[in-house]
């Protein structure tokens, strides 16, 4: 058994630098590039146009950007279909400008997180045009190819984006396995010359200066020996358990840790559908070695019924409370957690989990009150800043996701409900929701491109965007920004433990934070209509005399009270910290040494 020590020393020996963690204090912002800011009028985001807005992400407070996939690609599923991982997507720039991007975001002190999409490549990669052509070429088992069984594919797993995971190549009379798009083949990771062309690339983008990865679906690298059917009778099945979370991910990321993140001082967060707490512990455990932090999905399951995401279900508060708490509860002192509620696949939070009416600002501010004050790294996504919220399109024509267009297309081909219900299920849960261009200004375009944007633009940008927030104290810009600064003042929040309080009131969150002698409580409201809140008879009612440090409303009693009445969305954190507390942090909770911060 590897101890954590052995890990470390492990780490250590082989890292330039002892390994900081310094992502344990970070805020990370995760940019779609496609959506962010274009610079030549293309309407489409481009490399210029992040460098063109480092400064207000400095100024924001966030320490890392994670870039979501920058690689070359033809855009089937918007560069998470690589073509060339160590070249830049054409619309998006060259290697120079990212080079030029990389320099700068070190020189403002931030860091920069590239995506790794590694469970698949485009099929327009050398690699799968040289697994095609030649069965017995060098390149064949790059790829997972199987024949058919009776004339059919070779196994009955439903892909992400709708139909078989096998597609049939005439030229060799054989099916290849792609989990998602027909036009991204999976990578066969049993075979190790596959495994080290990956490094190589890994170290060279490492040798570059990355300062890490996010790991796209990275647990369903390894499949189940035979590939063998799903239970059930329809045409096709979901297939989960024969390639998430298999045993061998775990020998796979373990070699990928020693053979090549070992000796960088990076962070690596892996994107981990279908696991739990305990099973998250099996690749972030402190004694695992294996990855940082993961994204867990829970919370994005929460509104998807037996159907799946697109059976949009209404959830309940005191659900969401026990999957957060359990995920705190889970890793505290033994692994550290990720913090989001939205990303590029997910609807905006404020219109799923809050209010994108008369309450947009409170909710927005209320939600990312949550994330900010829970143990772990917090994960802006572009736009949740300033409040954006999803986006309703008329038609599918103005809809760009092959994820929602292969869906929509099997709804009507198969019609099993009527046309606004289908377009409703796309309002609520559709990806492009947070697809729609970072709304900057009330301009034309809001600023984001001077061309026609590859995705419509949200019409509500004239009210919500980033140049009417950042001089307006009250805006939700100004709060995240307060929010952010909360973390570098009181470390309870990146060192304190857990404790859920009064778990089944299904309209207001609250929650302790604890750490040598400090303690923080934070408030949430997550209805629209006032709520008391009295404090259950345990855990016990906070001894020390805790003052108000952040709220999203104004005229807010300065401190805590056993009886709080909480206006619509209203949130309130209130921390005491102890009086003896030299300018030295004792040992934190989980024995890890303080780190200093990025
Ligand atoms: O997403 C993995 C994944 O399962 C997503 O399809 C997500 O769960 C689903 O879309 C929710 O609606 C990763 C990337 O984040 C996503 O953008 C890619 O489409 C996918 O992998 C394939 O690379
Ligand atoms: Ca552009």
């Amino acid at each position: 058994m590897t101890t954590k020590t052995s890990i470390d020393s492990r780490r250590a020996s082989k890292t330039k630098r002892p390994p900081t963690e310094w992502w344990r204090q970070a805020v990370v912002y995760q940019i779609y590039p496609r959506s962010f800011k274009d610079s030549n009028g293309d309407g489409i985001g481009d490399l210029r146009g992040i460098l063109s807005k480092l400064d207000y992400l400095k100024w924001l407070g966030v320490d890392v950007l994670w870039l979501s996939p920058i690689y070359q690609s033809p855009n089937r599923d918007n560069g998470y279909d690589i073509s060339d991982y160590q070249a830049i997507m054409n619309e998006f720039g060259t290697m120079e400008d990212f080079d030029i991007l990389l320099r700068e975001v070190h020189a403002r002190g931030m860091r920069l997180l590239m995506d790794l999409v590694v469970n698949h490549t485009s099929d327009e990669h050398p690699w799968f045009i040289a697994s095609c052509l030649d069965a017995h070429g060098p390149y064949r088992n790059f790829y997972i190819w199987r024949p058919g069984v009776d004339g059919k594919p070779p196994n009955n797993w439903a892909s992400f984006f709708g139909g078989s995971v096998w597609e049939r190549h005439p030229a060799t009379e054989q099916y290849y396995l792609h989990l998602f798009a027909v036009q991204q083949p999976d990578l066969n990771w049993e075979y190790p010359p596959m495994r080290q062309a990956i490094y190589a690339m890994m170290r060279w983008w490492l040798n570059k200066g990355v300062d890490g990865f996010r790991m796209d679906v990275i647990n369903a690298i390894a499949k189940a020996p035979g590939l063998p059917n799903a239970p059930g009778e329809r045409p096709w099945e979901w297939g989960g358990a024969y390639f998430l979370n298999r045993p061998e991910v775990h020998a796979y990321l373990q070699e990928m840790r020693d053979q090549v993140l070992a000796s960088y001082d990076v962070m690596t967060v892996g994107e981990t559908l279908d696991v739990a707490p305990e099973q998250a512990l099996q690749y972030v455990g402190f004694d695992r070695g294996e990855l940082d932090m993961v994204f867990q999905f829970e919370l994005m399951d929460i509104d998807a019924g037996p159907e799946g995401k697109w059976d949009v279900r209404p959830w309940q508060l005191s659900e969401f409370k026990r999957i957060v708490s359990r995920w705190q509860t889970g890793l505290h002192g033994r692994g550290w957690n990720s913090l989001y509620l939205n990303n590029h696949d997910q609807p905006r939070m404020v219109s799923r989990f809050g209010h994108d009416g008369i309450f947009r600002a409170e909710s927005a501010k209320m939600l990312a009150t949550l994330l900010h004050t829970l143990q772990g790294t917090p994960f802006i996504y572009q736009g949740e800043e300033i409040g954006m919220t999803n986006a309703r399109f008329d038609t599918i024509d103005a809809y760009r996701d092959i994820e929602t267009l292969n869906w929509y297309a099997a709804q009507i081909a198969e019609p099993r409900r009527s046309p606004a219900d289908v377009m409703d299920a796309i309002y609520a849960k559709g990806r492009d929701n947070a697809r729609t261009p970072m709304q900057w200004t009330a301009e034309a375009q809001a600023g984001f491109t001077t061309g026609e944007p590859w995705l419509t633009v949200n019409p509500n940008y004239r009210q919500i965007n980033v140049e009417s927030q950042r001089t307006d104290p009250d805006s939700v810009l100004a709060y995240y920004r307060r929010l952010i600064a909360l973390r570098r003042q009181y470390p309870v929040i990146i060192h304190g433990d857990y404790t859920l309080v009064d778990p089944e009131n299904e309209r207001t969150y609250a929650f302790m934070r604890a750490w040598a002698g400090d303690c923080l409580v934070t408030i949430l409201n997550f209805g629209q209509t006032p709520q008391t809140f009295r404090w259950p008879a345990a855990p016990a009612f906070p001894a020390q005399p805790m003052r108000l440090v952040l709220s999203n409303y104004s005229e807010v009693p300065p401190t805590i009270a056993r009886v709080m009445s909480l206006r619509p969305f209203e949130t309130r954190v209130y921390v005491a910290v102890r009086a003896t507390r030299s300018g030295g942090a004792p040992s934190d909770a989980d024995d890890r040494d303080r780190e200093e911060a990025p």
